[in-house]
C-alpha cells in the first residue's frame, strides 16, 4: 500500500517541482519519447497523435504541468495534478469525477525503461494527457470518475476497475483504415505498441462492457486478449446507463478468464495464444 507522506494534502497532490528534475530525468523523457514516435505514427489512434500536439508534449523534457494545464484548460477543461505514486482508489475516482487526472510526479530509473510497477510521470502524461485533449473521451473518463464514486459503495469495484484496465489502458480503436491503439498501457509501451496490433497470439474482441466487466486481466506482461471500440462515442454512451443492475447479474455471473471466448464474443480475431510467457495470475 502507498503510504502518505509527511505534509501531502489530504487529496494526496503534491507540488510538481519541475525545476527539481534534473538534466538525465530530462533526458530520459526525451529517451522514452523517441522511442515511441518510431512506433506510434500509423498505430495510434487519430485522436491521440493530434492531442500530442495539441499539448506540445514532443521530446522537449519533462513537461512542466503548469504550462500542459493551460493548454488543457483551453481545450477540455482538464488538468493534470501531481501525486506521489499509486493513490487510494477512492481519491483516485474523486480526482477523475472532477476531471482531474492524478499523474506520478518522478520519473523511471534508466535500467526500467521498459517496465514499471507503479505509473510515472512518461506513463501518466505522454500515455493519458493526450486524449484528456478529446471532448468525447475527456466526458468519458470524467463519467468513470463518478461511476468509480458509486462503485464502491456497490461493492463493484473489480467490475468497473476491468472496464478501465481494458479501455482507458488497454484498448484498441476500429478505423476505416484497419485497428488503432488508444490505451495508455500500450501508447507508452514499444513492444506493446506493436504486439496489441500485429501479433497473432492475443484475442480481439469486439467492445461489449459487461463481458468485459467480467474479464480477468494481466498486470505483469501483453494482454492476452484486447477490446476494440468503434468510436468514443460509443465508450462514452455504454456509461450513460445504471451501472447498478449490471453488477447485481455480475454478482452471480462465473468470472471469464484471460483467453476466455464465449459464443456471444465478437471475436474479430481469435488469437493462437502462442505467446504466453508466465502462469496467469488471478486478478
Ligand atoms: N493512482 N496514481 C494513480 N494512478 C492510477 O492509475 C490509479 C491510482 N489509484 C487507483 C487506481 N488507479 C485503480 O484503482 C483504478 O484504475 C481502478
Ligand atoms: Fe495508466
Amino acid at each position: 500500500m502507498t503510504r502518505r507522506a509527511a505534509g501531502d494534502q489530504s487529496d494526496w497532490t503534491v507540488p510538481q517541482d519541475w525545476d527539481a528534475y534534473t538534466p538525465d530525468e530530462h533526458r530520459l523523457w526525451d529517451l522514452l519519447y523517441a522511442r515511441q514516435l518510431e512506433v506510434l505514427p500509423g498505430r495510434a489512434a487519430d485522436a491521440f497523435m493530434r492531442g500530442l500536439d495539441r499539448l506540445r508534449l514532443h521530446g522537449a523534457g519533462i513537461p512542466d504541468f503548469q504550462r500542459l494545464n493551460a493548454e488543457l484548460a483551453a481545450l477540455t477543461g482538464w488538468s493534470i495534478v501531481a501525486v506521489p505514486g499509486l493513490v487510494p482508489d477512492e481519491v483516485f475516482f474523486e480526482h477523475l469525477a472532477n476531471r482531474r487526472f492524478p499523474a506520478g510526479r518522478f520519473i523511471r530509473r534508466p535500467d526500467q525503461l521498459d517496465y514499471i510497477s507503479e505509473p510515472d510521470i512518461f506513463h501518466d502524461v505522454f500515455g493519458h494527457a493526450p486524449l484528456l485533449a478529446d471532448p468525447v473521451f475527456g466526458d468519458y473518463l470524467q463519467a468513470y470518475g463518478a461511476g468509480g464514486l458509486r462503485s464502491m459503495g456497490l461493492n463493484a469495484l473489480d467490475n468497473l476497475a476491468r472496464l478501465y484496465w481494458y479501455t482507458v489502458e488497454f484498448g484498441l480503436i476500429a478505423t476505416p483504415d484497419g485497428l488503432r491503439i488508444y490505451g495508455a498501457g500500450i501508447v507508452s509501451s514499444p513492444a506493446e505498441s506493436v504486439f496489441a496490433l500485429e501479433s497473432a497470439s492475443p484475442h480481439r474482441i469486439g467492445f461489449d462492457l459487461e463481458r468485459i466487466m467480467r474479464t480477468a486481466y494481466r498486470i505483469d506482461d501483453f494482454q492476452q486478449s484486447y477490446f476494440v471500440i468503434e468510436s468514443f462515442d460509443q465508450l462514452f454512451a455504454a456509461t450513460a446507463q445504471d451501472f447498478a443492475p449490471i453488477y447485481q447479474r455480475l454478482a452471480s455471473a462465473a468470472p471469464l478468464g484471460v483467453i476466455d471466448l464465449l459464443p456471444g464474443d465478437d471475436v474479430r480475431q481469435r488469437g493462437d495464444q502462442s505467446y504466453v510467457t508466465r502462469a496467469v495470475p488471478a486478478v
